[in-house]
């Protein structure tokens, strides 16, 4: 058994140091990989460190047992599929090296210099280094187009967020393969221009020096300046205590003096971080809970200076066109859990933060003012935090949905970007087919964001939305090009709906529970077309099934019963270009949804035990599947509607919205059948 993706088959993966970040990343693909029976070799010179991270990654493991993230023997299972060993020809064979020793170039280029001689010339090489640019780590390899860096995030195994860096001579398909393949196993990979420290550093290390300033300011105290920190911009833990967790005073004032000299001049290394270094003291932090007083005039200027730092930072990076702002709010959020920059500084206003930053400049001229701020807050309008994301690849018009952390449920926003997307796709005469996916390994689209709907007060606002929303999915229905969902994950509700707009529909082979109408549990029937492409799609019976029942189904459920059209083994994305491709040369045809009204709409549906499930809201939802069926699509569609806002003149659909937002997806609504 192997972990096959996009034609690369890998069977080893080997990990070069086992300190403090090796036995983490060690273990993010042991979760991910151990079911394809892939094999990890973390490599270290010291037998001690190897101990240590053994100790560590087994500990981990046996943790997850306790919590019931794994079986017993899925964690026996795992810890066989791992050696730590300090003979680096353990790594011969392995199809992906990821090197997280020290941060020290001539090391690493030793190190990479090495590993070329032991693995094959198609091995992909990557460097978790979180400063040095690509270009320097490799500079000495003999095949370089297989290597790039990849900046993992505290905790390693569990946070999301990583910034994948292609070097200059970084293969195009290399560069795609490894975005892919993190988002496949769970990462939310986001590409980052080769610059030292690349994104995110320059902002964890930067505001280590902005609170060192204020305190050498006489603003505040480290206690106070860290406990300021925390609170205007939105940390779990202020800079002085995330310093003092991850012990990382040596490498942010390393990392300090590069970008001296790399960034700008703001950039440097105070004298109080480097006698922490020397003396390898602690900052004095606020204990667990304490409460640190800090006066309102003195919170206010630490709250604005710190925040003019964090504009300043993030603005100059979009100058030196590293990142996007959309993947920078992305990656902040995630790698670092704070406010995400640019939606931070769109909840204030733009012209504010530039104020901020101009006033952060004029005590600290070294620190410029970035072009593109000034540029967008002359323009008057917010950054774009995008959450879907277009992109032109060739002939195809590529859509991702990207809320992760809402697992990309559909909201106004989501739907007004998609509309936007749909135009190009159809003024565009060189896009000849779309495809839509949502990022990340757990969901497409689960569903219509339930807190957004969950506000609606008025049957006729969600009559309103409705319209909104049919509208903008019919779009990708009547674009006139094909359209293919690449359905990475769970497609529940409006994304099951969302699905069925597309021309075609493909699925990772062997999901338990792949698709699913579970508006039900919520007090609602579907409102995005379900009623009315369900039962056009796989019939009456497994229709009214899932929509009466809430109960979802597998992929291969769907495909049987014509859901989806393919289930697909590695890369759904890929396999929906070429299905993309074939549709719109004419080479391949599927069957689609029937307009006009069914020939055959029976006049009733079975007798089915809808469980606890509301018998009002079970009304509404045969009501729209019999009559619309008996309708056009489009009359269908606008029965449906209707009748959705019906759902707001119960109260069970009260109880199943408060019942989702007070107690989460699983609980189950207390209905009354009114
Ligand atoms: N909306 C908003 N947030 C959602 C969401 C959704 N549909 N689904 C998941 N999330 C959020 C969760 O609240 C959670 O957020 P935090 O608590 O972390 O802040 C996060 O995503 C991760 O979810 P879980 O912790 O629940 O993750 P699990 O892996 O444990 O479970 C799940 C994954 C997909 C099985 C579970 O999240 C789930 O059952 N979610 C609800 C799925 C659902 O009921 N979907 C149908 C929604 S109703 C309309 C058009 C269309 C529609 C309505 C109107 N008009 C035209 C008006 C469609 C309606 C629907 O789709």
């Amino acid at each position: 058994m192997a972990f096959s993706f996009r034609g690369y088959t890998i069977n080893k993966v080997g990990v070069i140091g086992s300190g403090q970040i090796g036995p983490d990343i060690a273990l993010h693909f042991l979760k991910a990989l151990y079911p394809y029976g892939v094999q990890v070799v973390v490599v270290d010179v010291a037998e001690e460190a190897l101990q240590k991270g053994k100790g560590k990654l087994f500990k981990k493991v046996d943790k997850g047992v306790e919590s019931g993230a794994f079986k017993p023997d899925r964690a026996e299972g795992m810890k066989s599929h791992i050696t730590f060993t300090s003979d680096y020809s353990q790594l011969k064979g392995a199809d992906l090296v990821v090197e997280a020793a020290t941060e020290d170039l001539p090391l690493k280029r030793r190190i990479f210099r090495q590993v070329e001689e032991l693995v094959a010339p198609t091995t992909i090489l990557t460097s978790n280094s979180s400063h040095l640019e690509p270009e320097k780590i490799f500079a000495e390899l003999l095949h370089k187009g297989r290597s790039l860096c990849t900046h993992y995030f505290f905790p390693a195994e569990r946070n999301p967020a990583i910034e994948i860096i292609p070097g200059k001579d970084t293969a195009a398909d290399v560069a795609e393969f490894t975005m892919r393949f993190y988002e496949a196993i769970g990462k939310f990979p986001v590409k980052v221009g080769s610059r030292y420290g690349y994104a995110v550093d320059p902002v964890f290390e930067g505001l280590l020096l902005a609170c060192v300033q204020c305190v050498d300011a006489g603003l505040g105290d480290s206690k106070q300046v860290d406990t300021v920190a925390s609170k205007c911009l939105g940390l779990r833990v202020g800079p002085f205590t995330a310093h003092n967790l991850t012990g990382g005073n040596p490498i942010t004032a390393h990392g300090l003096s590069e970008m001296n000299e790399w960034l700008n001049k703001w950039f440097r290394v105070p004298e109080r971080l480097r006698q922490m270094v020397d003396t390898k003291t602690d900052w004095e932090v606020p204990g667990r809970g304490e409460t640190v007083e800090v006066p309102p005039d003195k919170e206010k200027l630490i709250a604005e200076e710190l925040q003019g730092a964090y504009f300043a930072i993030v603005s100059d990076m979009l100058d030196s066109k590293i990142i996007t702002t959309s993947d920078f709010d992305l990656l902040i959020s995630v790698a670092l859990d704070m406010k995400p920059p640019f939606t931070f500084m769109n909840s204030l206003g733009v012209g504010k933060a530039l104020e901020l930053v101009e006033a952060f400049h004029k005590k600290y001229p070294d620190m410029p003012v970035s072009r593109t701020l000034k540029e967008q807050a002359a323009s008057g309008k917010p950054w774009d935090v995008l959450d879907v994301l277009f992109e032109k690849r060739g002939d195809i018009g590529f859509i991702t949905i990207r809320r992760p952390k809402a697992l990309n449920a559909l909201n106004s926003k989501v739907f007004k970007e998609l509309n936007a997307a749909c135009d190009i796709i159809e003024s565009d005469p060189e896009i000849k087919a779309a495809v839509v996916t949502g990022f990340g390994n757990k969901a497409f689209v689960a569903g219509a964001d339930i807190k957004e709907m969950a506000g609606f007060t008025e049957p006729t606002q969600a009559e309103k939305f409705c319209h909104v929303v049919q509208h903008a999915s019919t779009r990708l229905e009547k674009l006139g090009k094909p359209a293919v969902a690449a359905v990475n994950g769970l497609m529940f509700g409006g994304g099951c709906e969302l699905a069925m707009c597309c021309t075609a529909r493909v699925a990772p082979k062997g999901m338990k529970m792949l698709a699913g109408q579970p508006e039900v549990n919520l007090g609602l029937i579907p409102g995005m077309g379900g009623t009315q492409r369900l039962p056009r799609l796989v019939g009456f019976e497994k229709a009214a099934e899932m929509i009466r029942t809430a109960n979802p189904i597998s992929s291969a459920a769907a495909l049987q019963h014509g859901l989806i059209n393919e289930e697909v083994d590695g890369d759904v994305v890929q396999r929906a270009f070429e299905l993309a491709r074939e549709l719109a040369s004419g080479k391949t045809t599927v069957k689609l949804i029937e307009k006009g009204p069914l020939p055959d709409a029976p006049d009733s549906l079975p007798d089915i035990d809808i469980g606890h499930h509301s018998r009002a809201i079970d009304k509404l939802a045969v009501q729209a599947m019999l009559e619309g069926a008996k309708m056009t699509l489009e009359k269908g569609l606008l029965l449906e509607a209707y009748l959705f806002g019906q759902c707001w003149t119960t109260e069970d659909n009260r109880i199943g919205l408060k019942t989702f937002v007070e107690q989460g997806a699983r609980a189950k609504a207390p209905f009354v059948n009114r």
